[in-house]
């Protein structure tokens, strides 16, 4: 039988209450969005497997189920993440700013090699903006991550904010098993063609 996957990543969501954490996940999982209870309580984890330059990555997406209301995130939520999604939402200036406060929380909880990325959700609600995508921008280029505004509502990057996340995690844990972190693969590999023997030198 095919193997069902070829890598397993454990992804979390982080940000403030309200933001929209749930909802992304559902969305991600299920294509499904709704205002009911489940996103009040919220869940634990959901899995979707997704493809990824020809890879099959079976993505353990983790809720905080409302932990983060009470600040009672700790080490344990962190341990084994290899991508960590903040999340704000743009029409609520409050969230933004309390991305800076989940970055040190990530500092202080999280592995040093996390892969990290910045989601400004509820894009839908334009009329009711007070975050600025250029304000998102810059925060993310200071912190060297990626950045998208999403909708989990009407379905807007959701599934691409996942997918960059999988594929980030990936080339990464590809170039730490060569043993050269962030570097190109080794340029001392010879290309093969029908008169020469493939070697390395
Ligand atoms: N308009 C809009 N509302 C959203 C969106 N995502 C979540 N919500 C609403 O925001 C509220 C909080 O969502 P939830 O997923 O529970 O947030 P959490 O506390 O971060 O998990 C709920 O009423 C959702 O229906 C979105 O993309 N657009
Ligand atoms: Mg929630």
């Amino acid at each position: 039988m095919a193997k069902a996957y070829d890598h397993l990543f454990k992804l979390l969501l982080i940000g403030d209450s309200g933001v929209g954490k749930t909802c992304l996940i559902i969305r991600f999982a299920e294509d499904n969005f709704n205002n009911t209870y489940i996103s009040t309580i919220g869940i634990d984890f959901k899995i979707r497997t997704v493809n990824i330059e020809g890879k099959k990555i079976k993505l353990q997406v983790w809720d905080t189920a409302g932990q983060e209301r009470f600040k009672t995130i700790t080490t344990a939520y962190y341990r084994g993440a290899m991508g960590i999604i903040l999340v704000y939402d743009i029409t609520d200036e409050k969230s933004f700013e309390n991305i800076q406060n989940w970055m040190k929380s990530i500092k202080e909880h999280a592995s040093a090699g996390v892969e990290r990325l910045l989601l400004g959700n509820k894009c839908d609600m334009e009329a009711k903006r007070r975050v600025q995508k250029e304000q998102a921008d810059k925060l993310a280029q200071e912190h060297g991550i990626r950045f998208f505004e999403t909708s989990a509502k009407s379905s807007v990057n959701v599934a691409e904010a996942f997918s960059s996340l999988a594929r980030d995690i990936l080339l990464k844990s590809g170039s730490r098993r060569r043993g050269n972190d962030n570097k190109p693969p080794s340029t001392d590999l010879k290309p093969c063609d029908k008169n020469t023997k493939c070697s390395l030198s």
